[in-house]
């Protein structure tokens, strides 16, 4: 299969984020993508092809408009103020406020977050609208008959929302091509995210709808971020009752367990009707990732691989997260192997 990649994600190297108590250099990193680069290389997957710009439009059906003017325009906000370092958020409208947009950068950056985990750079902007159009030439590629495509995307998106960023994540790489299926005269498109971490930002574009299904398998919110969302009882809203469905597991799961909800979350793809596949594929369940509770080997990335496969559906890949820096690789690309082997 075709891999879309660039390398303007190099533009995104966050300093810090705030994790468990201290601002700890960022787990997501450059290097993650350049191991996912260089394994696909390696096992010849299939050509590597820089994407196509499509401008704004189809990311302003996901985000909103103010959201995407203060995201790219905040670095320049920060530099004209003397800011010195990554901007990062450190107030949130948490209940007891009001969720007013204050004129204020930093007041501001709070609204339209809802962590301190994704750092704005010089180059976070520019990374990430480069990243919206991996996905988006790869979802182009199956649009034109494709069986399958890999976006290389960096930074990840299933975190982010229509108008809030977090968890590493600006730009929902997998909304934003979802949608672009419908607005092409699809009309099921399912979306599967494997990440280690519920996709919050993805589950909350389309609760309220019928034409993209969601299902997830992540760690139990009740114990691991994102903490308030992710639920077994959350199953849509409105037009969108019963095209959400959550797999929480519990911390040190392994193949075991996250196959057999693998096998569920598949089940109601196929009982969807879905016409094509998007997987949201993080690899940080993996046994050796550094923020991660799962225990998934090697090994098991092929036979998820497989079970996707089975399905029968054009299936567009898109990187989310994964943090042992050097099996990324190794681990994203079997998924890709025990597809295309299938
Ligand atoms: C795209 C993606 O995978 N984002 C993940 C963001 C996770 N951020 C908070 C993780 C908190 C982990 N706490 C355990 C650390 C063990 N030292
Ligand atoms: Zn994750």
């Amino acid at each position: 299969m075709l891999t879309y990649y660039s390398d303007d994600h190099h533009l995104h190297h966050g300093k810090c984020e705030l994790i468990d108590g201290q601002l700890m250099p960022c787990f997501e990193k450059p290097q993650r993508a350049d191991h996912v680069l260089a394994r696909v290389r390696d096992r010849q997957l299939g050509d590597v092809h820089a994407p196509r710009d499509f401008g704004l439009a189809p990311i302003e059906r996901i985000h909103s408009k103010p959201y995407l003017d203060f995201f790219q325009g905040a670095w320049t906000r920060w530099q004209a103020q003397g800011g010195k370092g990554d901007l990062l958020p450190f107030t949130w409208p948490a209940r007891t406020l009001r969720a007013m947009m204050p004129s204020d950068l930093h007041g501001q950056l709070g609204y339209y977050s809802f962590d301190g985990g994704a750092p704005i750079t010089a180059g976070t902007w520019q990374a990430a609208y480069s990243a919206a159009q991996v996905a988006l030439s790869a979802q182009a590629e199956i649009a034109a008959g494709a069986r399958a495509a890999f976006a290389l995307c960096r930074p990840p998106g299933h975190h982010a929302a229509a108008d809030v960023m977090g968890g590493y994540c600006y730009l929902n790489n997998a909304a934003i091509a979802a949608q672009a299926f419908i607005d092409q005269g699809r009309r099921k498109v399912a979306i599967l995210d494997v990440d280690y971490h519920h996709g919050n930002g993805t589950q909350d574009i389309f609760y309220r709808r019928s034409d993209v299904l969601f299902t997830s398998i992540h760690g139990d919110p009740a114990e691991e971020f994102p903490f308030f969302l992710g639920y077994a009882d959350e199953l849509g809203e409105g037009e969108g009752e019963g095209c959400n469905f959550n797999y929480p597991l519990a911390m040190g799961s392994s193949w075991e367990a996250w196959g057999a909800a693998l096998e569920q979350a598949c089940q109601r793809i196929a009982e969807y009707g879905a016409e094509v596949l998007v997987v949201s594929l993080g690899v940080d369940t993996y046994m050796e990732d550094p923020i991660s509770q799962f225990k998934l080997d090697s090994p098991d990335y092929l036979s998820m691989g497989r079970r996707i496969a089975a399905l029968g559906l054009p299936t567009l890949f898109i990187m989310e997260g994964g943090y042992a820096v050097e099996a990324i690789g190794v681990n994203a690309v079997n998924v890709l192997e025990g597809f295309e082997r299938a």
